[in-house]
């Protein structure tokens, strides 16, 4: 697998925060505003992305897997993204294409590290053989406080997947987590808060994104 930033031309912006912070809200906005600026951006998700990582993505989040081994759910979470860097990600990086992406390796280090308790260094052998080199341009972390983040998911109709019906407690933990992940990484992140208003947290991604890319 091709795994070195040489080989590529277009850039890569991920997308992280708890659920409910306004990853697919931004994302949408973002795209429409390099699309505005005439730049190729694809947006995909993870897991998924591809026919294999949406397969893998139904197992992962329905209730069915409750009884699933947390080992078993960061390696199939690696599994879904090995694909869909090799399927995905990488041709368009290739092709010159940006490509923004809800959610990366992050959140493994977040949900199954800070989450479920599998220490960093077992990540990060998995992550070296699916990814070595190889990491976002940009990674937006979307931050809210909690209570905002279950209103917010709570007002949708749809019923909770295996993720949604974690504790409050993990949620905490996955949270830490991520602000671990900015320390160790300062000049990666953009962390944006989104207690405000949809449009002022666009302006926000787009000032992080045009900075960082000289737009
Ligand atoms: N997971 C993992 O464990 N390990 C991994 O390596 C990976 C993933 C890659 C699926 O993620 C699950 O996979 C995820 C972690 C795990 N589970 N959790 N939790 P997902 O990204 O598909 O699902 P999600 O995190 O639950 O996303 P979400 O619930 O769709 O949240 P969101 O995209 O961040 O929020 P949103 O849909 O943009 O906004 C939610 C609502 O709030 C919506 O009605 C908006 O209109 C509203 N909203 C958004 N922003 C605002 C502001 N600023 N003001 C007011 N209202 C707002």
């Amino acid at each position: 697998m091709e795994t070195t930033r040489n080989a590529r031309q277009g850039r890569f912006i991920t997308f992280e925060g708890t659920e409910g912070a306004g990853k697919t809200t931004q994302i949408r906005l973002l795209k429409e505003y390099l699309d505005s600026l005439n730049i190729d951006a694809l947006v995909t998700r993870e897991p998924g992305g591809t026919e294999v990582g949406e397969q893998v993505r139904s197992l992962l989040l329905q209730h069915t897997s409750l009884a699933m081994d947390a080992s078993s759910e960061l390696l199939l979470m690696f599994a879904a993204r090995a694909q869909h860097l090799a399927q995905i990600i990488f041709p368009a990086l290739r092709a010159g294409a940006w490509v923004i992406c809800d959610r990366f390796t992050d959140a493994s280090y977040a949900y199954q590290g800070g989450g479920r308790g599998i220490p960093e260094a077992q990540i990060r052998a998995i992550e070296c053989a699916v990814h070595e080199n190889f990491q976002p341009d940009l990674t937006v972390l979307l931050t809210c406080a909690p209570e905002t983040a279950m209103r917010r998911v709570g007002d949708r109709d749809e019923e909770k997947d295996r993720f949604e019906s974690e504790s409050a407690e993990f949620f905490r933990r996955v949270h830490a987590a991520y602000l671990k992940r900015v320390e160790q990484d300062r000049e990666r992140f953009a962390v944006i808060d989104t207690e405000a208003k949809i449009e002022d947290v666009a302006a926000a991604v787009r000032q992080a994104v045009a900075s960082r890319f000289s737009l």
